[in-house]
């Protein structure tokens, strides 16, 4: 083995991928794959947390391998797998729930807001889901979770776990830590700019899908919420400003451009002209991207290859900790 450190990140397939998931996560993921090993998984085990259709839950698994790759991912030198087809997540899943505490989960801002939305069943795998997240990171020995930033208080947790099982069993896992990107960590709804854009919002107004029509994906920005005061300047953490702030962040993030001197190219002029730009610099991001995407996606046995040999690799390498963590709580093996 090399010493290059170690990269494990994932999507739920729930949705179809947002802009927020794009810049938020996937982009990054991109520009990681030359310096570290790098391992992708589809989590359909968390999305059943949440109800979903079969049909269309295996659909955007498989959906959900060609944006990765469509989105620049190399499948020959990057793992990807569905995360069903390792058990050891599962496995794993077990023994630390028997290491997290009922009232360390009761804290997890997501499962407030989901159980919230779902109040018709909250069921025991939302209450758990972090513990099975700090499974799927724990099992690979991963140096780096690249997410976006909602992500971070799973992130925490996941080293709670993991330090509070080492300090009684010695080094069983590695610490993992989160990897934010610089700008577009935080991708808000077109609609309400204080929530975050997320692909399981009701409203489909409030969020860009990567699978939008390129007219659909300019309507929806042209309709962004904004403010009455039509002056392009970012202020941070001014809500009056959250749908502003928010266009700036989409387009400095789009074009690598520094907020500021995006903002300078706005002075005197309105929020259409903002608009129809941003506009033009998402679709123009989109449109390569969903030209691959459906390229791909005409090929399913291509899609299916490379999860059966992603899972080979990840059972391989997962069996070793797993194997370590029975011999440790006391299971035969
Ligand atoms: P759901 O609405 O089903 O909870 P989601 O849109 O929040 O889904 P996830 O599958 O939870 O998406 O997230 C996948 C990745 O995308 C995570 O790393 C997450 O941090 C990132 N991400 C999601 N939404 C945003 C956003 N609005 N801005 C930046 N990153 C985001
Ligand atoms: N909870 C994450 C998806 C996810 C994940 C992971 C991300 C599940 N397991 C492990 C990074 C590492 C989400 O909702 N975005």
């Amino acid at each position: 083995m090399d010493d290059k450190k170690i990269i494990f990140s994932g999507i739920q397939p729930s949705g179809n991928l947002t802009l927020g998931n794009y810049l938020g996560a996937i982009r990054q993921w991109v520009n990681l794959q030359n310096d570290y090993h790098c391992i992708y998984a589809m989590m359909d085990m968390h999305t059943i947390t949440v109800r979903q259709t079969p049909a269309e839950l295996r659909r955007r698994t498989l959906e959900l391998l060609a944006l990765y790759i469509a989105c620049g991912i190399d499948p020959e030198e990057n793992i990807f797998f569905i995360q069903s087809h390792n058990s050891a997540h599962a496995e794993l899943a077990w023994v630390l729930n028997c290491y997290t505490y009922m009232g360390e989960l009761q804290r997890m801002t997501q499962f407030k807001d989901k159980s919230s939305r779902h109040a018709e069943n909250i069921n025991a795998g939302l209450f758990t889901y972090p513990v099975l997240m700090a499974s799927d990171i724990l099992l690979y020995q991963t140096d780096y979770v690249p997410v976006g930033k909602d992500q971070m208080q799973h992130i925490e947790i996941c080293r709670d776990i993991a330090q509070r099982f080492n300090s009684i069993y010695g080094d069983v896992f590695k610490i993992p830590e989160g990897m934010l990107p610089k700008v577009g960590a935080n991708i808000m709804s077109l609609q309400e700019p204080t929530k975050k854009m997320s692909k399981s919002d009701p409203n489909p107004k409030a969020y860009i899908s990567m699978l939008d029509d390129m007219n659909v994906i300019a309507k929806k920005i042209k309709s962004a919420v904004t403010d009455s005061e039509g002056v392009v300047e970012y202020r941070e953490g001014d809500d009056t400003k959250a749908g502003i702030n928010n266009l700036l962040s989409i387009m400095s993030s789009v074009t690598g451009r520094a907020i500021d001197d995006v903002a300078n190219d706005y002075a005197g002029k309105g929020y259409g002209d903002f608009k129809a730009d941003v506009a033009e610099a998402v679709v123009e991001t989109m449109r390569p991207i969903r030209a691959e995407f459906d390229r791909l996606m005409v090929d399913k046995k291509y899609l299916t290859d490379i999860c059966a040999k992603g899972a080979e690799s990840a059972r391989r390498i997962s069996g070793r900790t797993l194997a370590k963590v029975y011999k440790k709580v006391g299971f035969v093996i």
